[in-house]
Order: structure tokens, then C-alpha cells, then sequence
């Protein structure tokens, strides 16, 4: 069933977790974001639910080391925001920390995530970890979007061909362009990815 979502009318951080949590079983359904560090996971969070500064954005990349949960509508679901992985800067041992919690969500926590936002930066397209998380989402059987971002940095030539790299390298998943900067296409992302308005399920 699609979750009964059209507007987001509260957001509130509820908790940030690394390990067995009961928020990952509490029946409340779970839409995540992933994605390399400074692709624009949190902006993306932001610019869905209308708000600022409910995730802070850019300041500190690869500081965000935890699962953070944000209830929307008073726990009608939670945005899930996950630690970026492959930052530069992180030593391998940071780096290796932040994929086993990421995987071990997906695999072993327990949540059901309702969809699976992958974020990409448009201009660097799919990375090899991006490649494996979709892997993994085929295998676990979560559903999942790719998110296209930052397409304002991009003219339409370029779009274009990024585009369709990006599609092809992706092997028929929903590609979604986006710019959390100019918001366009705001409302057919919102009922893709919340309201989940092309999913005609059980
Ligand atoms: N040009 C452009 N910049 C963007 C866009 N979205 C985000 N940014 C910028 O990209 C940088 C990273 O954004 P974040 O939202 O913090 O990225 P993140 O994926 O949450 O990063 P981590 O939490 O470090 O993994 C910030 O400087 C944002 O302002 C976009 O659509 N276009
Ligand atoms: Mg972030």
C-alpha cells in the first residue's frame, strides 16, 4: 500500500544509532538514504521535507558516523539518513567502520526499509560501492530509486549524456534527476520516493 503521505507537515530527529535498536522493528516504515560522503544525502532530506537545517549539510564531511532517524508526521515514517561512504579523507579503518554499518542495516538490522534512496552526484555517475549497494538491494529485496544530483551543475548536453550513462550503468533501475538547489520536479520525486505513488504492492 502507498504510504498516506502528501505532505510533509512535521520532521523531527528522534535518534542516531549503530547498532540493535527497537526502532528498527517498531512497525514504523523506514524510506533511507545512501550514498558516497557529499553526494547530498542531507540536503536531499531537506529539500523533501521542506525544512533548512533539520540535517545539518556539508559543514563536516564523513563526520556522520550513525544511522540517523527523523520521524515524519509524528512517526507516520522515519527518513533514515546513513553515514556517505568512500569520503577521501577517511583513514581505510573509518572507511571500512562506516560500510559494515551501512551493510549490516541492509542486511542484518531487521528494518524493512519501504525504498531505498541511492544518492549519486550526476557528474561522477555510479561508483563502485554505489554498484554494490544495488546488489545487495536486488539481493535483500528492498526497493530502491537513484537519485541523479546536483543536475544544476550540468548543462542539458552534459545531462544528457550523464543520464544515460548513469542508466545504463544501472541496469534499468529509476533514475531520478535532481537539484536539491533549484528544487525542480520537487513534487514527482516527493511521490516517487514518500508517497510511493508508482508502487501498486500487496
Ligand atoms: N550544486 C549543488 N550542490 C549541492 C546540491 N545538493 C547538495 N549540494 C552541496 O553538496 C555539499 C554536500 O551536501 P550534503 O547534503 O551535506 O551531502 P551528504 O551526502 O549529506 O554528505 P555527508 O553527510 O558528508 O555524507 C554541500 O555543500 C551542499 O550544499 C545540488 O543539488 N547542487
Ligand atoms: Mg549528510
Amino acid at each position: 500500500m502507498a504510504l498516506a503521505i502528501t505532505k510533509v507537515e512535521s520532521a523531527d530527529f528522534v535518534k542516531g544509532v549503530i547498532g540493535t535498536d527497537d526502532v528498527f522493528t517498531d512497525g514504523v516504515p523506514e524510506i533511507a538514504f545512501v550514498g558516497r560522503s557529499n553526494v547530498g544525502k542531507s540536503s536531499l532530506i531537506n529539500s523533501l521535507t521542506g525544512r533548512k537545517a533539520l540535517v545539518k549539510v556539508g559543514n563536516k564531511p564523513g563526520k556522520t558516523t550513525e544511522l540517523n532517524f527523523f520521524s515524519i508526521n509524528n512517526k507516520k515514517c522515519y527518513f533514515v539518513d546513513l553515514p556517505g561512504y568512500g569520503y577521501a579523507k577517511a583513514t581505510p579503518k573509518q572507511r571500512g567502520k562506516i560500510e559494515k554499518l551501512i551493510l549490516w542495516y541492509l542486511m542484518y538490522s531487521g528494518a524493512q526499509p519501504r525504498r531505498v534512496v541511492i544518492i549519486l552526484d550526476v557528474k561522477a555517475g555510479l561508483t563502485d560501492f554505489d554498484q554494490e549497494m544495488v546488489c545487495v538491494l536486488c539481493e535483500q529485496g528492498h526497493p530502491y530509486t537513484i537519485v541523479a544530483n546536483k543536475v544544476d551543475k550540468l548543462n542539458q548536453k552534459e545531462l544528457a549524456a550523464a543520464l544515460k550513462g548513469i542508466r545504463a550503468a544501472a541496469g534499468g533501475a529509476e533514475v531520478f534527476p535532481y537539484s536539491t538547489m533549484t528544487e525542480r520536479n520537487k513534487a514527482e520525486l516527493f511521490a516517487a520516493v514518500v508517497a510511493d505513488e508508482h508502487v501498486s504492492d500487496e
